[in-house]
């Protein structure tokens, strides 16, 4: 059995980040891969950036990479876009849209938000059809794919809040946000254990990590930054409600 951590959504939380990688490591795991959204809303994108290169054998690009290395101008935008500076913002530009592997017998797909594009987001109490929609093949996944069959497991990221659930004989799985949790204010990943690129059915689990991190830390390092949108990130960062509710 091997398993493969998977964990998205740094936005350049760098304690959160930290206490997740120390996390995995305590587990053992063979693979790491990473669901985008590494940048943006956080203080420390590039080192974000840098560390998760490091630490991860695959990345996966989220709407923030997208927007960042876009024509698209704004203030908020343009503080991330220098911080993260040019060699970065051409590493981003080559990251893929999704990836498929067989594990354990299942064909197991992941992305960021959904087959249709990085933006396009998907609540798991989304109705039935949104989410059946999210095990389609389209011309984005295609690039990431190894057979013509449709996936019986997808993970994503996008939405900070992490759940499994089981319907229609597919399993669909969110990781939540290592640095910006949206449910509970601790780190999110998961972990999926079985047998990697085979094609046998086995047993196979995913399991929800929640690592407790060194908040306050996070939030003096956002003072610290001059970054935009100071008091909505430390609020999300404190009571893991998005902002966009609290108005
Ligand atoms: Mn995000």
């Amino acid at each position: 059995m091997e398993k493969i951590a998977i964990l998205s959504d740094v936005h350049g939380n760098i304690p959160a980040l930290e206490a997740v990688l120390n996390d995995i490591r305590k587990r053992k795991v063979n693979r790491v891969i990473c669901l985008g959204d590494i940048v943006g809303k956080g203080p420390c994108p590039d080192i974000a950036i840098d560390i998760v290169i490091e630490a991860c054998d695959i990345i996966i690009r989220g709407n923030w990479e997208e927007g960042i290395i876009s024509e698209f101008k704004c203030d908020n935008l343009k503080w991330h876009k220098d911080k993260i500076g040019k060699e970065r913002l051409n590493y981003l530009k080559n990251l893929p849209f999704s990836i498929d592997f067989f594990m354990s017998g299942r064909l197991i797909r992941l992305f960021h938000a959904s087959p249709i594009n990085t933006f396009h987001r998907v609540q798991e109490w989304a109705p039935f059809n949104d989410r059946l929609d999210m095990f389609v093949n389209t011309k984005m996944t295609k690039e990431g794919s190894i057979c013509d069959l449709k996936p019986d497991v997808v993970g994503y990221g996008d939405v900070h809040h992490g759940f499994v659930q089981n319907f229609n004989g597919k399993t669909l799985f969110n990781v939540g946000s290592v640095g910006n949790p949206l449910d509970i204010p601790q780190a999110s990943y998961a972990i999926l254990e079985g047998v990697y690129d085979s094609r046998q059915l086995n047993s196979f689990s995913i399991h929800l990590v929640r690592v407790p991190y060194n908040i306050d830390l996070a939030i003096n390092e956002a003072k610290d930054s001059n970054m935009p949108q100071l008091d909505d990130y430390i609020s999300e960062l404190r009571t893991a409600r998005y902002r966009g509710l609290k108005k």
